[in-house]
């Protein structure tokens, strides 16, 4: 944040206010890490705050401290919703335009409260007063602590948003790999292991919670998966029915994608999700290098998210949907191959 930022938000922070903290739809670590964070912070230095979520998210982000307090706008909606109407400040944070909250969208659009965005994605949009993006950070985790210490108060971090501010860090890093992770990543990392993270329980927390039938999920992925090494990539395919018979619950294929990285020489991995529900293919993408699948997925599957990591969707079937998918690679063959 520049200075005239900060002087902004103090001046927001100067006096009581009601305010209301949202993460993105289907919210991941450092969506879950980074807002309860920021609410521990608001609600220690004096102001009303909650947390509103579109959607549910994985039971294994729910040991975090004070996740009972975040208001699911699924089933918490009258509360949800009241919150939003009389918010006089909100903070958006790990997205960067409202599309990204699903059905909170129009509430957002139509709300007189004053904006702040917290973010970490390509091309932020327009609405917030105070605009914190930045997409050389790691994570919006790595982006709350910098904001808690751009207004001076490092020392006010309490054990519990250490622990929330190391989780979103770890999980939105790959546990600090991905080249987003710089030193002074490991600096804050370090800083919050001394305010009381406690590392090795969250990585056991958030890793180490697989049930038996996730893992022959994870199985049946590696069986269908296909491996294309004149393009250096590799896919996988779950089908509605596969997910049906290895009892899919929400979060079960989080970072099956990742297993196509793990093969030597592979540089561009994508896992296609059939969503029968919501008629769509859900897609997600990942590499390795200067190979940008967010380009990719904005360019060809109405996605995008980083260079590194992206999502995207389709509306025909997944068998066309990997057809179409694997058409396109000749056009990447020299980039994906330098
Ligand atoms: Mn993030």
């Amino acid at each position: 944040m520049n200075s005239a930022n900060i002087k902004a938000v103090e001046e927001l922070l100067s006096v009581p206010q009601r305010i209301v903290i949202i993460p993105h739809k289907n919210p991941d670590g450092d969506a879950i890490g980074s807002t309860l964070a920021l609410w521990h912070y608001l609600k220690n230095r004096g102001h009303e705050a909650v947390i509103v979520s579109p959607n549910d998210y994985p039971k294994f982000l729910k040991w975090m401290p004070g996740n009972e307090h975040i208001l699911n706008f699924e089933t918490k909606n009258s509360q949800a919703l009241a919150a939003m109407q009389e918010a006089t400040l909100i903070f958006t944070l790990d997205f960067n335009h409202f599309g990204r909250t699903g059905q909170l969208e129009p509430i957002l659009e139509a709300s007189n409260a004053r904006f702040i965005m917290i973010d970490h994605h390509q091309a932020p949009s327009n609405y917030a007063e105070v605009t914190y993006s930045d997409v050389e950070m790691s994570s919006t985790c790595e982006m709350v602590y910098n904001f808690i210490e751009f207004l001076g108060d490092t020392s006010t971090i309490t054990p519990e948003m250490a622990n929330c501010i190391y989780t979103g860090i770890m999980t939105d890093t790959g546990s600090f790999k991905f080249s987003s992770t710089t030193s002074r990543t490991h600096q804050v990392v370090a800083n919050l292991i001394d305010k009381g993270a406690k590392n090795t329980e969250i990585h056991n927390s958030i890793y180490d919670t697989n049930s038996p039938s996730r893992l022959h999920l994870l199985g049946c992925a590696l069986k269908n998966m296909v491996i294309l090494e004149e393009y250096r990539t590799a896919y996988i395919t779950l089908s509605q029915e596969e997910l049906d018979t290895y009892n899919y619950k929400k979060g079960d294929t989080e970072g099956f994608v990742n297993y196509g990285l793990t093969l030597e020489g592979i540089r561009f991995a994508v896992i296609f999700i059939e969503n029968k529900e919501e008629g769509i293919i859900k897609i997600s993408f990942r590499s390795e290098g200067d190979f940008s699948v967010n380009q990719f997925a904005r360019k060809h599957f109405n996605g995008g998210g980083h260079d590194n990591a992206a999502g995207g969707r389709s509306d025909v079937s997944i068998e066309e949907t990997a057809k179409y998918f694997v058409s396109l690679l000749e056009d990447y063959k020299e980039n994906l191959n330098a």
